[in-house]
């Protein structure tokens, strides 16, 4: 099968996902041709059977906003011809499953069938998706993709709250490949940081505000009354700052390691004894999934998809939005009691394996092609 995937390229997980996805059907021998403006982080050079085309826009000083979703459309319509793709698959709804009906229908016009899947992530829905601005153009994407999914129940059912749509949509979960978590390679960040047996709590996110990144300081802080820890905070964005600065007010700074952007996250999770996640909403939580895969239970929310996910006092605890109280004392029963759910973590993990996944994939594009 020629299997197009359009995806942003960025550390987020929606792009994490698709580019999973795409190294998978390729390593099952399908041809995988990524569609992005950048290519995706998570691709690396030489896979077998992977290839990549980039989006190239041209600024132009007549446009006060450059046209990506237009230039898009025309690569799409060109890889879809001179490689002959069978389907395309689009993953988070702005702009790239807009863009694709307007291939797809390009492509029709000339005589050229190309199914569409789209798979909606998470804010692409509950928060940018439903502002008014985007409303009428992602309901029609959505109800003229030839096959919809949703990384969880919870996000199938926001979409259907905020969104006009009058097509199935498919709850098809992220995953993960546990055999990456495997044999690790060590990056000896425990020892350096941790070299007196402290315990070492971990946070993975794009620091932006739905991610409450402060309160993930003040569960920290709780914890620390109780326990000796070090806090590892690793990616960036726009609430890092602001961060770095509450570190240095509550006294956390010499406890605290920012890591920034890895490209490689499973080594250091491996390294980590907790996870902690107090989104405000996550459609999925696929940092939390790539931590229990890790052995690290998780203490999360208990909004979006997250009641999916972890498992209230077997990979984890959820609480409400907030109640960073909660959260800290639950991080210490979790932490008098480590190995067990260290286990339980690795448990609930292997729910979402790829092996267990990837069949869900490969059905829904084997019945769309024997529809065309
Ligand atoms: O979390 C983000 O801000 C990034 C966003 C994305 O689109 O990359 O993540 C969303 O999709 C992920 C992959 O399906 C989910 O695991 C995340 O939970 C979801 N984020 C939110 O719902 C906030």
């Amino acid at each position: 099968m020629k299997i197009g995937i359009v995806c942003y390229p960025t550390y987020g997980g929606s792009g994490v996902v698709a580019t999973e996805l795409g190294i998978e059907m390729a390593a099952d021998g399908h041809e995988v041709h990524f569609i992005s403006y950048s290519k995706p982080v998570r691709l690396n050079d030489g896979t077998a059977n992977v290839f990549y085309h980039e989006v190239i826009v041209t600024v132009y000083p007549l446009f006060d906003y450059s046209p990506y979703e237009l230039v898009l459309t025309s690569t799409l319509v060109r890889v879809a011809k001179e490689v002959g793709l069978d389907l395309l698959h689009v993953h988070y709804a702005i702009p790239h499953a807009s863009a694709a009906y307007m291939a797809k229908s390009i492509l029709a016009s000339e005589g050229i069938t190309l199914p569409i899947v789209c798979t909606l992530h998470g804010t692409d829905i509950t928060l940018v998706g439903k502002d008014a601005s985007f409303e009428p153009v992602i309901s029609f994407a959505i109800n003229n993709s030839d096959a919809v999914t949703a990384v969880s129940a919870s996000l199938k059912s926001d979409t259907l709250q905020f969104f006009r749509v009058n097509t199935e949509i498919e709850v098809i979960p992220n995953f993960i490949n546990l055999e990456r978590y495997e044999n690790p390679k060590s990056t000896g960040l425990r020892k350096s940081i941790a070299p007196n047996g402290e315990h070492v709590i971990v946070h993975v996110s794009n620091f932006r505000k739905v991610k409450r990144v402060q309160d993930v300081l003040s569960i920290f802080d709780g914890i620390r009354k109780e326990k000796e820890a070090k806090l590892v905070l690793v990616g960036d964005g726009p609430e890092l700052y602001g961060i770095e600065q509450s570190c240095k007010e509550m006294g956390l700074i010499e406890d605290v390691h920012f890591l920034g952007r890895q490209k490689e996250v499973e080594p250091l999770l491996m390294e980590g004894d907790l996870f902690i996640l107090p989104s405000t909403t996550e459609s999925f939580g696929l940092a939390a999934l790539e931590a229990m895969a890790a052995g690290m239970p998780v203490i999360s929310t208990n909004g979006g998809g997250f009641p999916e996910v972890n498992e209230h006092g077997f990979s984890g605890f959820l609480s409400d939005v907030g109640d960073v109280e909660e959260m800290s004392s639950n991080a210490l029963v979790i932490l008098n009691d480590l190995e067990t759910y260290r286990a339980n973590a690795k448990i609930q993990a292997a729910k979402f394996d790829i092996q267990v996944i990837l069949p869900r994939y490969t059905d829904l594009y084997d019945s769309l092609l024997t529809l065309v």
